[in-house]
């Protein structure tokens, strides 16, 4: 097993506090102007679940591969997929990272290693083996992060996928991001196991279980599952248990949720705590934070505006890096 890395330094718990920030002010902006009607498009809110993306977001080169799922906005910001390009694929326009075509499920952005994201659950297993696979075969050391929901590992691709990425020892590290709910189904209702991580055991890997929650714990759990990847040891599943504030998706009225259980999940809301815990240990100031938030707010005016004022794709795109060109 490879050497647990150091507690996190000062640059590292900002860079943390800086993705965390970023994802929760884009999150508040689209639920706005969701609900204020400026906008219109399926949302799958990630609000709660940021320490997670933050604490394998870190540990990445910018060629590493990241593969997520339709609740990904997180994952996107993670991966450093640029504002711009991100808010105007979300609104379907043509400046977007897929030219407007893929949309909020289908977020695209290799040149940031963001190489998927996925609507159909537990799909994007079986890519991250690709990925890895390539690795392999180019000899990089280059490693692939997937993330998929606790709903996604009682899918036939997980167990496929775990199993090979084992057989094989794929550079990739299995994400469950158990935010205890699949659509409207909690965990405890469709899961035979009480710790997704269990699994692992069957496939013959390495499975932790870590509070996805907690930003250092994360860190310190993903910086290992990825040195263990990078060093040709293997993959690793971490299952991190988060919790899910806003329902399904954009709309869902949440009556299948415990209201206690949603509330006290809430208030103790992870980037808030976070502030609050950078503050208390002295690694920040009230200004250093308050400024990392103003940067990320004006950059989020800039990227709404810049989508906003761009065009849809034209008609005559329909059919453009759709297909590819047959070879002759
Ligand atoms: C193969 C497949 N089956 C069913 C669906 C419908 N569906 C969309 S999201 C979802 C729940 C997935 O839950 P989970 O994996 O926990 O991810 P979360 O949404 O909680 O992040 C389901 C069943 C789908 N998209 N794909
Ligand atoms: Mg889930």
């Amino acid at each position: 097993m490879s050497e647990r890395p150091d507690a996190p330094d000062r640059d590292t718990l900002l860079a943390m506090f800086e993705i965390q920030s970023r994802i929760k002010l884009c999150d508040e902006r689209f639920r706005s102007l969701l609900t204020s009607g400026q906008i219109q498009l399926i949302y799958y809110s990630p609000r709660g679940q940021e320490c997670i993306s933050a604490g394998w977001g870190v540990h990445l080169r910018p060629d590493d591969y990241v593969v997520t799922i339709y609740r990904g906005l997180h994952d996107h910001l993670a991966k450093g997929v640029p504002l711009r390009e991100l808010w105007a694929e979300f609104l379907g326009r043509a400046t977007g990272t897929c030219k407007g075509k893929g949309g909020p499920m289908h977020i695209t952005h290799p040149a940031s290693g963001l190489m998927v994201t996925t609507g159909i659950v537990g799909s994007g297993i079986p890519i991250a083996n690709g990925f890895g696979i390539a690795s392999q075969l180019d000899g990089t050391d280059q490693v692939t992060v997937v993330n998929f929901g606790d709903g996604a590992s009682n899918i036939g691709a997980f167990h496929e996928g775990l199993n090979m990425a084992a057989v094989w020892k794929l550079p990739v590290v299995f994400v469950c991001q158990n935010n205890l709910y699949g659509e409207h189904t909690p965990m405890a209702m469709s899961t035979g196991v009480e710790f997704i991580s269990e699994r692992a055991a069957a496939y013959g890997m390495p499975g932790v279980t870590v509070n996805g929650n907690d930003p250092v714990a994360t860190w310190t759990v993903m910086g290992e599952a990825i040195a263990r990847a990078r060093a040709g040891e293997g993959p690793t599943l971490v299952e991190a248990r988060t919790y899910r504030f806003y329902g399904h998706l954009m709309g869902d009225a949440m009556e299948y949720m415990d209201k206690d259980e949603r509330k006290a999940a809430m208030e103790a809301d992870p980037v808030v705590l976070y502030r609050e815990w950078l503050l208390a240990n002295g690694h920040a100031s009230e200004g250093d934070l308050a400024e990392i938030e103003e940067v990320i707010t004006a950059a989020i005016d800039d990227a709404v505006e810049f989508a906003m004022n761009s065009p849809f794709p034209d008609a005559a795109e329909l059919y453009t890096d759709v297909y590819a060109e047959a070879q002759q």
